[in-house]
């Protein structure tokens, strides 16, 4: 039966080429991933799955993970991937609001889980385990062959939950036809083949690594070395054999760091993506001078897929994210009025187009309050348009720091912070960071005569929050600066400890 995004991205799959090299020179040819997909897929449905249905995973990145994503698609669930480093405490909230059928984990993890998944009626099945009893294991059992379930260009393919600037996190809703709207629009502007190898070194989780890399190459039927996680001396000696690289800034960063990136190196790569973070310009001309490739800036957003890019062939301008996608529009507005404002002027971003997603999960209100009338998104970005037409994000309206490409809402630990006693308030704020682009420092206000030190603080946190959205560093003082409105004024906050991460280095 048709099924809008699985046929899309297997549309080029020549059965006898490779799809996936894993770390240990393994080749997953296309013909293979029908099968495996196949027979898992048979799994799911035998699990209960069905159309419509979440299928929840927080798997290790490997070639079972893919697998899986794809063998939902044709399943006709709905997958909800989640960040291995979240907390129990964290996934419990995902997997309540999400109410997945199948709550799909690693072995290490069942434990630390049964309670939430049966909390939610979600049956929890290991992904891959020695005892056979896995998904993996159930679907050596089952038929190589499956029929599609029917899906549409509006039926759901994804829940990915990104967290509030206040309050809950939200699961932005992502359709058959976001996904392959957007993969298509970019093997065309990013010129993808067939013939083309992507280093895919990315997380699984996020758009980057699963739609960005995944679905392109899927899309023009190339292939990937996949690689368990960033790893530069694996990336540099992958180059010779790549030709496409994607990554966060922090990439970029360490790359520049290994001896082995050079212009020789590198001869037989063709393109070079940054995207997730502002890419500094000293990054992209020390990269240039290093290799002799512009590396190639975009810009995207979870409920929006990918929204602009520098051109292929074209000036790759530093500190820009470049135009529009084909199909994508883009505006710049007054957030207040939402008038558009002058050329050059600063507003905020906006989007209209087949990538942008179909609203956040059970909230309508949440939804509503997101988009204008005429159907454009507001990102929560602040940027212009220069006059050559390329994007410029200049600043956020939304309080978040993105530390090496992964969102963190300050929101989320300051009430972490401010349940606690001796705590009277806190922020937490995003200061440069030479390695992660920005990091996570709190600046906490003490009740009169309480003695709560730093270690004190994270000790606490520590089994609510992963790990990454720990501040790495506690300032205590006297009294938060406010504004007359009586909001703090974290820009005065951040310029205060601007150098807090710099001088470490
Ligand atoms: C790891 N750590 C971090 C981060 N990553 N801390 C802050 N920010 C981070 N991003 C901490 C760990 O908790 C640990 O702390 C220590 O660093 C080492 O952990 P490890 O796992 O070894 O880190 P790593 O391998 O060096 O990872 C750094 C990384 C990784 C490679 C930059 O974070 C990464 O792959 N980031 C990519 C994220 C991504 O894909 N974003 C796309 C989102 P300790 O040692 O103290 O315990 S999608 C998106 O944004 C939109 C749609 C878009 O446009 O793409
Ligand atoms: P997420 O919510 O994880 O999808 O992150 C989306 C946010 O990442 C955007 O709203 C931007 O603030 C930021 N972002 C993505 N790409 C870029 C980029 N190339 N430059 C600056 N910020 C970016």
């Amino acid at each position: 039966m048709a099924n809008h995004l699985f046929d899309a991205l297997t549309g080029q799959a020549h059965a006898s080429r490779p799809f996936i090299e894993t770390e240990d020179g393994g080749i997953i040819r296309y013909e293979d991933m029908l099968e495996r997909t196949a027979r898992l897929a048979n799994a799911l449905v035998r699990l209960g799955v069905t159309p419509g249905d979440r299928v929840a995973a927080q798997v290790e990145k490997s070639a079972d993970t893919i697998m899986l994503y794809l063998a939902c698609l044709r399943a006709g669930a709905v997958y909800l991937p989640l960040n291995t480093a979240y907390t129990a405490a964290e996934v419990g909230y995902f997997i309540d609001d999400a109410e997945p059928r199948l709550f799909i984990v690693d072995p290490v993890r069942t434990d630390r889980v049964a309670g939430i998944a049966a909390k939610a009626g979600a049956a929890l099945v290991a992904l891959n385990d020695e005892d056979g009893g896995s998904l993996v294991g159930l679907a050596a059992k089952e038929s190589a062959s499956f029929n599609n379930a029917e899906r549409g260009a509006d039926d759901l393919a994804a829940l990915l939950y990104t967290s509030g600037t206040t309050g809950r996190s939200k699961g932005a809703m992502l359709s058959h036809d976001n996904l392959s709207s957007n993969a298509r629009a970019l093997v065309e502007a990013w010129r993808f083949s067939r013939d083309d190898v992507l280093i895919h070194a990315l997380p699984l989780f996020h758009t980057h690594g699963l739609f960005v890399a995944t679905n392109v190459v899927l899309t023009a039927g190339a292939s990937m070395l996949l690689q368990s996680r960033f790893d530069p001396d694996r990336i540099a000696s992958s180059f010779p054999r790549a030709t496409v690289l994607m990554g966060v800034p922090t990439f970029y960063v360490r790359l520049l760091q290994h001896p082995g990136v050079n212009r020789e190196s590198t001869q037989g790569m063709r393109l070079f993506v940054s995207g997730s973070a502002p890419l500094l310009s000293q990054t992209h001309e020390a990269w240039r001078e290093r290799t002799g490739h512009a590396i190639l800036e975009r810009y995207g957003m979870t409920e929006t897929n990918m929204i602009a890019s520098n051109p292929y062939s074209g000036e790759r301008r530093p500190g820009t994210v470049g135009f529009p996608l084909p199909g994508v529009e883009v505006r710049i507005a007054d957030p207040d009025s939402a008038r558009p404002v002058d050329q050059d002027q600063i507003g905020m971003i906006e989007v209209r187009g087949p990538n942008v997603f179909k609203g956040y999960w059970r909230m309508p209100e949440k939804t509503a309050k997101e988009f204008r009338e005429d159907g454009f998104f507001m990102t929560g970005d602040l940027g212009t348009i220069d006059p050559d037409g390329y994007v410029q994000i200049v600043g956020r309206n939304k309080d978040l720091i993105i530390s090496g490409g992964y969102n963190i809402y300050p929101k989320e630990i300051e009430q972490e912070i401010d349940r606690l006693e001796g705590v009277t308030e806190s922020a937490v704020i995003g200061l440069p960071h030479p390695d992660m682009g920005e990091g996570v420092a709190a600046v906490v206000v003490r009740r009169p005569g309480a003695s709560i030190d730093g270690a004190a603080i994270l000790g606490t946190i520590a089994s609510r929050l992963a790990r990454f959205k720990h501040p790495r560093h506690v300032v205590f003082i006297d009294e938060l600066p406010r504004n007359t409105m009586g909001k703090v004024q974290k820009n005065m906050l951040r310029e205060r400890y601007a150098r807090l991460f710099l001088q470490e280095a």
